[in-house]
């Protein structure tokens, strides 16, 4: 099983180099924001509550989402792995991943940690509200996503130094560049 954290701030390219990721080594995709946005569209419970949260640019509290994933991982079952794009995003999701994977005799793999400078990640982000239409892609909702990535998900590199998993890579270039760099990291551990 290989099993990836696709890792960076709100803009940083995890959903752009995911897609890739996922038609080159055949592996499923858990996007937390994608479930989040689609039970939001339904109108479900959870998603009434996220929608407060995403709106905002916060983080939708730990136990909703650690509940979510685990839903989402047992409708993997039999996959060859899985991407991890947008979870964990706090140290007891991280905790909690570890806990899931490790009941099922599976564990992370790999962290790839997506470098790209707060410049570039706002007019990435600016860029992409004009056609998605998305919420949460306005400049005072990005500033404070951002404030919440450094305090809040930042530190989770840390977590995956200790676990000897963490690979930096730099998040700036073509698509096709990066995604040949996270190639090389990923190929290390086949
Ligand atoms: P997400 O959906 O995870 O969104 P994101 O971090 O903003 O996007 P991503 O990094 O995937 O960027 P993308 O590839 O699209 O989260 C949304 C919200 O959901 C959160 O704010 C939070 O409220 C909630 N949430 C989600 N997961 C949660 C969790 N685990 N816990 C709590 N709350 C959670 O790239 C962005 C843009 O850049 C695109 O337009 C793309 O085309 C462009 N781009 C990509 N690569 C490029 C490159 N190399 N050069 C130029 N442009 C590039």
């Amino acid at each position: 099983m290989l099993n990836v954290v696709i890792f960076g701030a709100p803009g940083s390219g995890k959903g752009t180099q995911s897609d890739l990721i996922i038609k080159e080594f055949g592996l499923d995709h858990i996007s937390t924001g994608d479930v989040l946005r689609a039970e939001m569209k339904e109108g479900t419970e959870l998603g009434k509550i996220a929608n407060d949260y995403v709106a905002k640019g916060q983080l939708v509290p730990d136990e909703l989402i650690i509940d979510m994933l685990a839903k989402v991982l047992d409708g993997k079952k039999g996959s060859k792995g899985v991407i991890f794009d947008g979870f964990p995003r706090t140290i007891p999701q991280a905790e909690a991943l570890k806990k899931m994977l490790n009941e099922r005799d599976m564990d992370v793999t790999l962290m790839i940690n997506l470098h790209v400078e707060e410049d570039e990640l706002i007019n990435r982000l600016l860029e992409r509200g004009k056609k998605s239409g998305r919420q949460d892609d306005n400049i005072d909702t990005i500033k404070s996503r951002l404030e919440i990535y450094h305090s809040k998900t930042a530190p989770l590199a840390e977590y995956y130094i200790k676990e000897g998993k963490h690979h930096a890579i730099k998040g700036v270039g073509t698509i096709e560049e990066i995604f040949e760099r996270i190639k090389e990291k990923i190929n290390i551990h086949l």
